[in-house]
């Protein structure tokens, strides 16, 4: 069986949209030939994409770069470029997406299908076309296509259990565990609790697995006695699907109905919820000499308890291995019908958690270089320089106007430059005059 990672790093970047064209119509009886230049299409984003059949993040061990394609430059005759098909990456359910930049939590994939945007696609620039006027019908403008954003992106699975486990000290949990499952997951990915449970992955067949958490036993020991203190039941809290483990060997002169009513009464103190959540009953030991006997009476007495008649109970010896096929066929078929429950609550999190893309904010910024010219730089001035194809007088005077629009003409001149001073944004310099 594989390791299992538990949290990696990618870089993603969506593709840069087309270059807008610069055209112009050749037919006979047009004399100037208008604009014809078509616009750039759109590139591929990056998006997750949740597949329930992973449940690793394994597939990242060589794989870290994603990339989306360009779109398609704008063509003649007023023709549109082609959008870029969008990049799918799969990850399992349970990812929890941060950006490493801004430390915010972009979004959290519980169910299958889910997707996630993570790097957005540039739009294409606009051809010639679009920057014809009357006065102008055919001007030397185009737009380069946007540029894809990129990002860096911490990729964490919760290791979530599916499947709890509880039950009175000595049932017979962990050695439940251990004849049920092959795969250990690895303990740190679970932040949920301050105890660390353990888990296993159960593979039921080819297309069904799940994971299972069992208590410490160190916690469970130090915690039994009056009550079984608050740590007890903090590893079930999002499983699914509880499994209650009674002991049927009715040794130490245990009652296992009495044990069962111990362990609903500490459910409904921790938390009442929890006394909804599906339950199976596994009756263990069945080994034993008294367990048939027992297991009678207890199902009898079951009878009479109003929210437990329903629930089903499946004899099993874990030492013998008798009745495990059936449990564990009846819990994948009772996970399928049992929702998930999303990992950050959504609404006590508004203000932290962050879904989808803010418009980043009209930003420059400028720096006088130790030869006396200036920089500018910043995520919209770049973007507008990446934007502009250089190769027309049009589209500088145009990157010019766009400039002073957004105040850099008046930043300058307030930070000192002078007529005469070298403006560089990226490898483009300019001459700075008033
Ligand atoms: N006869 C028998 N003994 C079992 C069975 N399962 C567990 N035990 C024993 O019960 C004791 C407690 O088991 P353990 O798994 O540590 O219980 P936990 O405290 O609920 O995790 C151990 O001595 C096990 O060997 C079983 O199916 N049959
Ligand atoms: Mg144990």
């Amino acid at each position: 069986m594989s390791i299992f990672i538990d949290s990696t790093k990618i870089i993603v970047k969506a593709g840069k949209g087309g270059d807008g064209m610069v055209a112009f119509r050749r037919e006979k009886y047009v004399p100037d030939g208008g604009a014809a230049g078509g616009d750039g299409g759109r590139g591929g984003s990056v998006i997750l994409i949740v597949d329930e059949g992973l449940r690793t993040l394994f597939d990242f061990r060589y794989n870290r770069q994603f990339k989306a394609a360009a779109g398609e430059n704008g063509k003649s005759k007023g023709m549109h470029g082609h959008a870029a098909k969008d990049s799918y990456i799969k990850v399992p359910p349970g990812t929890v997406v941060r950006d490493l930049d801004t430390d915010k939590i972009l979004g959290d994939l519980t169910e299958n299908g889910q997707t996630l945007i993570i790097a957005k696609s540039g739009r294409g620039g606009r051809g010639n076309i679009r920057f014809a006027t009357a006065k102008n019908p055919a001007p030397k403008l185009a737009e380069n296509g946007e540029p894809g954003q990129e990002k860096a992106i911490e990729l964490e699975l919760k290791i979530l259990a599916d499947v709890g486990l509880i039950g009175l000290p000595s049932v017979g949990k962990s050695t439940l565990l251990s004849v049920i499952s092959a795969a250990r997951p690895k303990i740190g990915a679970y932040h949920f609790t301050t105890i660390t449970p353990n888990l296993g992955m159960v593979n039921v067949n080819d297309s069904q697995s799940f994971v299972v958490a069992d208590l410490p036993g160190l916690i469970e020991g130090a915690s039994a006695g009056a009550g079984l203190g608050i740590q007890f039941l903090r590893h079930i809290e999002r499983a699914r699907i509880l499994l209650h483990i009674i002991d049927m060997s009715g040794v130490e002169g245990r009652n296992p109905y009495e044990d069962y009513l111990t362990i609903m009464s500490e459910l409904k103190q921790y938390d009442l919820c929890l006394l909804e959540r599906a339950q199976i009953i596994v009756a263990g030991k069945m080994d034993m000499p008294n367990a048939k006997e027992n297991l009678a009476d207890f199902k009898a007495k079951l009878l009479t308890n109003k929210i437990a008649k329903e629930t089903p109970i499946f004899p099993i010896s874990s030492i013998t291995k008798q009745g495990l096929t059936n449990l564990l066929n009846k819990t994948a078929e009772l996970l399928e019908a049992t929702p998930t429950f999303p990992l950050y609550n959504e609404e006590s999190e508004n203000d932290t958690v962050y879904y989808g893309f803010q418009t980043e904010k009209k930003h420059f910024e400028i720096k006088r270089l130790p030869d006396a010219s200036w920089e500018l730089y910043g995520a919209e001035v770049e973007k507008l320089f990446a934007m502009t194809n250089f190769n027309h007088d049009e589209t500088i005077k145009r990157f010019a106007r766009q400039l002073r629009g957004m105040g850099v003409e008046k930043q300058l001149r307030a930070c000192g430059a002078q007529n005469g001073d070298i403006v560089h944004i990226g490898e483009f310099e300019f001459e700075f005059v008033d």
